[in-house]
């Protein structure tokens, strides 16, 4: 491995030689490593893998990357006393130019710049980091906003489309491809009982009261990473960056970033959705798209949490019955396990919606 590695690396046009590698994050998607070089002050890098199960247009997919690190990195250089080297992500061409390389197993791969000395967090701890993490987001989508060009290419279709999403989760449970439908009752009909209260956002789009926006679509809290000194530097994970709803990107990451536990935590008394966690995030968000979200859309963003909670616990759910095809897993019932955390997390949410809505509406 580490000689294909090396290989690998080498057919870049990256500066450094190469030193080590190793597998690096907690991503759920690609198969990621870090390459470290040897001289000092040569940068390392991230060499992933691209999983194409999950992406399967890699032209599209790359194009879409290219296109909008192009565009942060102009508007990022721009403003006084940036640091583009670290708050934008850059990915380097293979020798031929393309920004990722075919190997002769046909799979796909990508080099970006290393990002040093960041800290990620799969689980946050204060209100200050929560805020942070809501005005990435927020700025995030304001640097977006003015995308030259035409539209993003849909990377995955249908992504955050949850009718969809309830459609597919039905049609794999009649065919119960694994075997696994009779014992995952109980999840199954809490999710089949919220089924129709989660449509309401997608009508509300269908309708044209909620705009189609350029969104991350990924925004859980381990890809926006943070500086030495706890404040936010950089959003990474940019496969799903394509038109979608502000919600998508304000519930996941409340999702990850207000929840005191792991996302596949077992105990599930552990699992909690954190009121103050919540409205810090909530401000950092509003405080840089207050002027842009209407008022429907302001209406709705204390619901986006419960909607993105309840997606994610159906796709881990599907992927379960499924028998495992589309999340990286660490055992045999993980999906499962994950589903139930998730499960958890909504019921809290549940708890506390009165007061998300109070919140909201007051910091609105
Ligand atoms: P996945 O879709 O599998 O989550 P990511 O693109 O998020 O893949 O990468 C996985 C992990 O690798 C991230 O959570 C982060 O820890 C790390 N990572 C990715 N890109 C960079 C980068 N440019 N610099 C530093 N760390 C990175
Ligand atoms: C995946 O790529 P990663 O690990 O940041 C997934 C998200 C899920 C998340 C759940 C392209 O995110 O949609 O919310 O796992 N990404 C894709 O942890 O499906
Ligand atoms: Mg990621």
């Amino acid at each position: 491995m580490t000689d294909q590695l090396k290989g690998l690396f080498k057919s870049f046009s990256a500066k450094g030689s190469y030193l080590n590698a190793e597998p690096f994050g907690s991503g759920h998607i690609h198969e990621t490593w870090l390459i470290r070089t040897a001289g000092p002050g040569e940068d390392d890098y991230i060499l992933q893998k691209i999983n194409n199960i999950v992406f399967k247009n890699i032209p599209e997919l790359q194009e879409n990357i290219e296109r909008v690190t192009r565009h942060l990195r102009k508007k990022i250089s721009d403003i006084p006393g940036s640091d583009i080297k670290r708050e934008c992500l850059q990915m380097m061409p293979a020798k031929d130019g393309k920004s990722w390389l075919t190997d002769n197993h046909g799979d796909n791969w990508r080099l970006f710049v290393f990002i040093s000395n960041h800290r990620s967090y799969d689980i946050v701890d204060s209100p200050d980091k929560a805020w942070e993490g809501g005005k990435a987001i927020g700025r995030f989508q304001a640097l977006l906003a003015d995308l030259p060009g035409k539209p993003l290419h849909e990377t995955i279709p249908s992504f955050h489309d949850v009718e969809k999403r309830i459609d597919t989760f039905i049609n794999t449970l009649k065919a119960d491809p694994a075997g696994r439908a009779g014992y995952t009752k109980p999840e199954t009909d809490f999710m089949l009982k919220r089924a129709d209260d989660m449509r309401i956002i997608h009508k509300l789009g269908r309708e044209g009261k909620i705009p189609v926006r350029i969104t991350h679509n990924d925004t859980k809290f381990n890809n926006i990473l943070f500086d030495e000194n706890d404040r936010s530097l950089c959003i990474i994970d940019l496969d799903t960056v394509m038109p979608g709803y502000f919600h998508s990107d304000f519930g996941d990451a409340i999702r990850t970033g207000a929840n005191v536990a792991a996302e596949d935590e077992k105990e599930l008394s552990k699992i909690r959705m954190d009121i103050s966690l919540f409205r810090a995030y909530a401000e950092g968000y509003l405080s840089e798209t207050r002027n842009t979200l209407n008022g429907i859309e302001k209406e709705y963003l204390a619901f986006a949490p419960l909607l993105m909670t309840y997606e994610q616990a159906m796709r881990f759910l599907t992927d379960h019955i499924d028998g495992d095809k589309y999340y990286r897993i660490h055992h045999n019932d993980h999906n499962l396990q994950r589903t139930r955390a998730q499960i958890r997390l909504l019921e809290s949410m549940e708890e506390q919606y009165g007061e998300m809505k109070g919140i909201i509406e007051k910091l609105k």
